[in-house]
C-alpha cells in the first residue's frame, strides 16, 4: 500500500504548505464511518490560500502523464471546484460543473456548462478514499454524453480507490499519496516517527473495505435479531427493495402490500397518513408480511425525549411496537431517545430493530449539511448494537459491515420533486454509494402497475448488489 517513489521539490513544498494550513492533522478524530482515525485530512481550507491553490493546480497538471488529453475539466463538488478553476485558468481548458443538488424544476440538468457530446473530460478531485465520490461526478458526465477515463487527484489515501475506479474505467493520477506525505513530514521533523507508524498501521488495517460481502455473510455479526433476519431474508428472497407505501386509506395500503409483497424485503409505512387506521389494519398487514416474508417498517421518525417516545412507540392510536419489525429515530435528542425506544420495545415483548437517521435525502437537510452530524449519529447508534442495526443514510458503510444502510429518494432516472426530494437510481445507491436497501415510494405506488414496477426496481437493486459482491462497481 505504501510503495511510492520520491517526490519532486514542488511536491515536497506542497506537502509542507498543506501541513502549514492544517489541511492534514494528526491526533484522534471520529470519521463519518464512526471509526477513530489518527489522521484527519480536510482540504476545504485550501480555498482561502491563493498561492497554495495555484501550487495545487500546477502540481496536479504536472502529475498527469503526457498521454492524458482532455477538452474540459470538471471538479468534484465542492472542495475540488477551485482546483479545477485554477487549472482551467492556467491552461485555458474550459470547465464543466456538476450540481450536487439537481434542480427539481426547470431543466433538471446535473451538468452545467457547454457540454460537447463525445468530448473528453478530465475529472478533478481533492481526496480519494474509496472512489465513490469520484463516480458520483463521472456517472452524470457519462450520462450527459461525455467521455471520462481519467481523474486528477491531489491526495490518495491509498485505501483502495485506484483499483476500484480502474474497474469503472477511470485511471487515477494522484499528485500525492498519503504515505509520501508521511515520509516528507517525518523527514522535515514535522511529525514524530511513532505517530507516522501509527497512521501507517491504521491505513493498513482500514483499507476501504467496501461492503462487498454478501448480506448473509454479514448477518452473523449483527447483534439485533431483526437486522440479522433482514440481511438473510434479502439473500434468500433475492430482493433489497423496500416499498414506501405512502397511501392514505387502509384498503389502498393492504392492496399495495399484497401486490408488491412477493418482490420486497421491507414494507415501509406511514401509519399516520392512513385516515382510517385501526388495529385490524395492523393485524392484516402482519398476516401479509408473514405470508410473503417481508418486514414491516413504521417510518414514524421518533424525535423526542426518551419519556415521550416510550408513549409514542407503545401507545396512541397506532401502538407501533406491537406490529412493526423496524422503527426509526432521529439522533437530535441524544441517546435518551434510544433508551426510551428500548423501554417501549421491551414492554411489547417482541423483536424490533431501530434505524438511526444519519443522513436524509431532502435538499438542504441539516443531517447531511452539518459536517459533524453524521459521525455523531453513527457514534450514538453503534453503542447500542442489540437495538440499533443500521441507518437511514445516502450511502453504505456507516458503522461498518455489521450495520445496514437503507436509502430513500430512489427513482429510475433520478431527478427530484417540487418539495425538495432528491432522487438517485438503484444502481447509484447500491452500486456506487454502497447502500444495502433501496426505499422506493412514488416510483412504485404511483405506477399504473405497482407490482410490475416493484419487479423492475427489485431487479435493478439486485443487479447492482450482485455487481457489488463481485467487486465490479464501487
Ligand atoms: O431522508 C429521507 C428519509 C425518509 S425515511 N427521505 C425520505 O424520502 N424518506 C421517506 O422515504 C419518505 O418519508 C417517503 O416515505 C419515502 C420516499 O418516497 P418517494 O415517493 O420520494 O420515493
Amino acid at each position: 500500500m505504501c510503495s511510492a517513489g520520491p517526490l519532486s521539490a514542488a511536491h515536497r513544498a506542497l506537502v509542507l504548505q498543506l501541513a502549514d494550513v492544517e489541511a492534514i492533522k494528526f491526533g484522534s478524530f471520529t470519521l463519518k464511518s464512526g471509526i477513530q482515525s489518527p489522521l484527519y485530512i480536510d482540504l476545504r481550507v485550501t480555498v482561502s490560500y491563493p498561492q497554495l491553490l495555484s501550487l495545487i493546480a500546477s502540481t496536479l497538471l504536472a502529475s498527469l502523464p503526457q498521454s492524458v488529453t482532455y477538452e474540459a475539466l470538471c471538479g468534484v463538488p465542492y472542495t475540488a471546484l477551485p482546483f479545477a478553476t485554477a487549472m482551467s485558468l492556467d491552461t485555458k481548458v474550459p470547465m464543466l460543473m456538476r450540481r450536487k443538488e439537481v434542480k427539481a424544476y426547470g431543466t433538471k440538468k446535473s451538468i452545467e456548462g457547454a457540454i460537447k457530446p463525445g468530448g473528453v473530460v478530465l475529472v478533478v478531485e481533492d481526496l480519494v478514499t474509496s472512489g465513490g465520490s469520484v463516480m458520483e461526478t463521472v456517472q452524470p458526465l457519462r450520462d450527459a454524453g461525455c467521455v471520462v477515463t481519467d481523474v486528477a487527484v491531489l491526495l490518495d489515501r491509498q485505501q483502495g480507490a485506484v483499483e476500484r475506479l480502474a474497474s469503472d474505467g477511470v485511471a487515477v493520477h494522484a499528485a500525492l499519496g498519503v504515505c509520501q506525505v508521511l515520509d516528507v513530514l517525518v523527514e522535515e521533523a514535522r511529525v514524530d516517527p511513532a505517530v507516522a507508524a501509527d497512521v501507517r498501521a491504521f491505513l493498513a488495517a482500514n483499507q476501504a473495505a467496501p461492503v462487498t460481502k454478501t448480506y448473509t455473510a454479514r448477518a452473523a455479526g449483527v447483534k439485533n435479531s431483526v437486522g440479522a433476519r433482514l440481511l438473510r431474508l434479502m439473500d434468500t428472497k433475492r430482493t433489497n427493495l423496500s416499498v414506501a407505501a405512502d397511501v392514505t386509506t387502509a384498503a389502498e395500503l393492504l392492496r399495495l402490500a399484497a401486490a408488491v409483497g412477493p418482490h420486497i424485503a421491507v414494507l415501509k409505512t406511514h401509519a399516520d397518513t392512513v385516515s382510517d387506521w385501526t388495529d385490524d389494519t395492523a393485524t392484516a398487514l402482519r398476516l401479509l408480511a408473514d405470508e410473503h416474508d417481508f418486514l414491516l417498517f413504521e417510518d414514524r421518525k421518533f424525535a423526542d425525549i426518551g419519556n415521550t417516545v416510550v408513549a409514542q412507540a407503545g401507545g396512541g392510536l397506532h401502538k407501533i411496537v406491537n406490529w412493526a419489525d423496524i422503527i426509526n429515530a432521529h439522533a437530535v435528542p441524544g441517546p435518551g431517545i434510544l433508551s426510551g425506544l428500548r423501554v417501549a420495545v421491551e414492554s411489547a415483548g417482541r423483536s424490533v430493530g431501530v434505524l438511526v437517521l444519519a443522513q436524509m435525502s431532502s435538499a438542504g437537510n441539516l443531517a447531511t449539511a452539518l459536517p459533524g452530524y453524521t459521525p455523531a449519529a453513527v457514534a450514538m447508534a453503534v453503542t447500542e448494537p442489540d437495538l440499533v442495526f443500521g441507518f437511514i443514510a445516502m450511502e453504505g458503510g456507516l458503522g461498518g459491515e455489521a450495520c445496514v444502510s437503507m436509502t430513500p429518494g430512489v427513482k429510475m432516472g433520478g431527478g427530484g420533486d417540487a418539495l425538495g426530494q432528491q432522487y438517485a437510481t438503484p444502481d447509484r445507491v447500491v452500486g456506487t454509494a454502497g447502500s444495502d436497501v433501496i426505499i422506493v415510494g412514488r416510483g412504485i405506488y404511483k405506477a399504473d402497475d405497482p407490482a410490475a414496477a416493484a419487479k423492475e426496481y427489485r431487479e435493478a437493486g439486485w443487479a447492482a448488489y450482485e455487481r457489488r459482491c463481485r467487486g465490479d462497481q464501487l
